[in-house]
């Protein structure tokens, strides 16, 4: 039967993405702990090769496992289904938590209290990836500003504007992270803010904020995700708080795939 046969069928290798990312090494971790999994591999190359893979297999109608995650267009575009997770390598519902190097709120108070408050829902987020596929980020983040008024005036209320002052957003490169990265620039901006987007690997992103390289980000996903990142450089940054709840990652499969949970895979 299929859940047999999976492994042989896919040469026992999972669809991973770059090798710096978070679900990386989640992934890295469930073939350690899992032992059926033993004699398993990922495959590490990048967010771009893998939903290719993906998008071939589903084509054809071929077994496929990749390492995904929540927001994420693949859910609207395939019908796909996380495995179970019964030893929970790849933790529950995350947040997405908002950091900013120590001394941002005495230096920018004004941008602090509005990254502070920067909150919204995956539905939001996933509206400017979903635009952005046919513009830009710059483009999406500013219709979806246009389009939440209210919730924009609500972290900005009260604030100060600014002349100029630069700020530095650190992000990871995924499009969940350019998302809220390329929205939090245009309402800095508004606040008369010259904002400047780096976007590095996850363990660069916490360096950058521990060290002050960089003020703020808004892409730690936790607190499994860069968990372990994020207790290396602990005390070294501020936490200002969940700006998104809801987000998740695991590995995924197309639902016509005869297995539920990690523990079908074979050795
Ligand atoms: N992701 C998307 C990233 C964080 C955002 C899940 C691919 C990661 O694994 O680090």
């Amino acid at each position: 039967e299929a859940s047999v046969n999976v492994g042989k069928e896919i040469d026992y290798t999972i669809t991973g993405i770059e090798p710096g990312a978070g679900i990386t090494q989640s992934t890295d971790n469930a073939l350690n702990e899992y032992e059926n999994l033993a004699g398993w591999e990922q495959e590490k190359a990048s967010t771009g090769a893998m939903l290719t893979e993906l998008g071939d297999a589903i084509d054809n109608e071929e077994p496929i496992i990749v390492a995904g995650w929540t927001p994420h267009y693949m859910f609207a575009k395939w019908d796909l289904k996380y495995l179970e997770d019964p030893k929970n390598v790849y933790g529950d519902v995350e947040h997405i938590a908002t950091i900013a190097r120590k001394g941002l709120k005495e230096d920018m108070p004004e941008a602090y209290t509005i990254l502070d408050r920067f909150k919204w829902e995956p539905a939001d987020m996933e509206e400017v990836m979903l635009a952005a596929q046919d513009s830009s980020f710059e483009e999406a983040a500013q219709q979806w500003v246009e389009d939440n008024k209210d919730t924009v005036a609500k972290w900005i209320e009260g604030v100060e504007k600014v002349d100029g002052t630069s700020i530095e957003l650190v992000l990871t490169p995924w499009d969940t992270e350019r998302s809220s990265a390329n929205v939090a620039k245009i309402v800095l901006e508004d606040q008369g803010y010259d904002v400047t987007l780096t976007p590095v690997d996850p363990s660069v992103m916490f360096q950058a904020i521990a060290t002050g390289d960089g003020d703020a980000s808004l892409a730690p996903w936790m607190p499994v995700t860069h968990g372990d990142f994020y207790k290396k450089f602990e005390g070294k940054f501020e936490d200002l708080g969940e700006n998104l709840v809801g987000a998740k990652i695991g590995l995924v499969v197309p639902k016509y795939m005869d297995i539920d949970s990690i523990e079908d895979l074979k050795p």
